[in-house]
């Protein structure tokens, strides 16, 4: 195991009172203005806006900096489209079979369905995986830790990151996700947890009128 060797703690930038202030009003501004997006436009995004975002991801904390994800980029219009004929597979599932009425009734407010064409849309399609094991030298399964976690706090700065740079986003879990592994050939410890789609928006993309809450709502104070 390596050893502890610290070293002195550079970048940080000290800020105080108005400032602060100021800084965190605009930072509530940016994310507030996030929504996922379901239609998309082709436009193409540059490659290199996307490696700074993935790069902006990777800065995540991480169960003892294991570091456990991996994001497979895919632009190419083949493997787009085998994603999509995949997904719409299970999701037709979902819709028609699989989902318990609760589950249907709670997705009605954002007009879902089974139709997942912005997959090939998009020009990127971000998959995001998760490692449960990494295996050392000697072929030894090396255990992770928080990969849950520590996956879920990268793709919320991906999301953050593309929001930043003026790109839409949209979430996208197919049910199940088994088969973007072979599909992109990752190996065997790893998981597909998410899509991550992001483009420009298409020109007159609508979104469902929803509501964040109030700070009430979700923060308690013990002063
Ligand atoms: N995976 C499906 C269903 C879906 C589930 C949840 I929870 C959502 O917040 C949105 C959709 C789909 O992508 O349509």
């Amino acid at each position: 195991m390596a050893k502890y060797r610290p070293v002195p703690l550079t970048g940080y930038v000290t800020r105080e009172g108005a400032v602060m202030q100021r800084r965190a009003a605009n930072f509530y501004r940016l994310v507030s203005r996030r929504r996922t997006v379901r239609s998309f436009s082709a436009r193409a995004v540059p490659r290199a806006v996307i490696e700074k975002c993935v790069l902006s991801a990777g800065t995540a904390p991480s169960g003892a900096n294991l570091q456990p994800w991996h994001f497979a980029v895919v632009s190419a219009p083949a493997v787009k489209r085998r994603i999509r004929i995949a997904a719409e597979k299970e999701e037709h599932e979902f819709y028609h079979r699989r989902a318990p009425q609760a589950w249907l009734k709670a997705l009605e407010p954002l007009g879902t369905d089974a139709n997942k064409s912005y997959l090939e849309t998009a020009p990127y399609l971000i998959v995001v995986f998760q490692r449960n094991y990494d295996v050392d030298a000697a072929g030894d399964r090396i255990m992770q830790y928080y990969a849950t976690e520590s996956v879920g706090i990268a793709v919320g700065l991906l999301l953050t990151a593309l929001h930043h740079v003026g790109l839409a986003t949209l979430t996208h879990t197919p049910n199940p996700m088994g088969f973007l592994r072979s599909l992109l050939g990752r190996p065997a410890n790893e998981r597909a947890v998410m899509i991550v789609v992001a483009g420009y928006p298409a020109k007159h993309a609508k979104v469902p009128d929803i509501r964040r809450k109030e700070l009430a709502d979700i923060a308690s104070f013990f002063e």
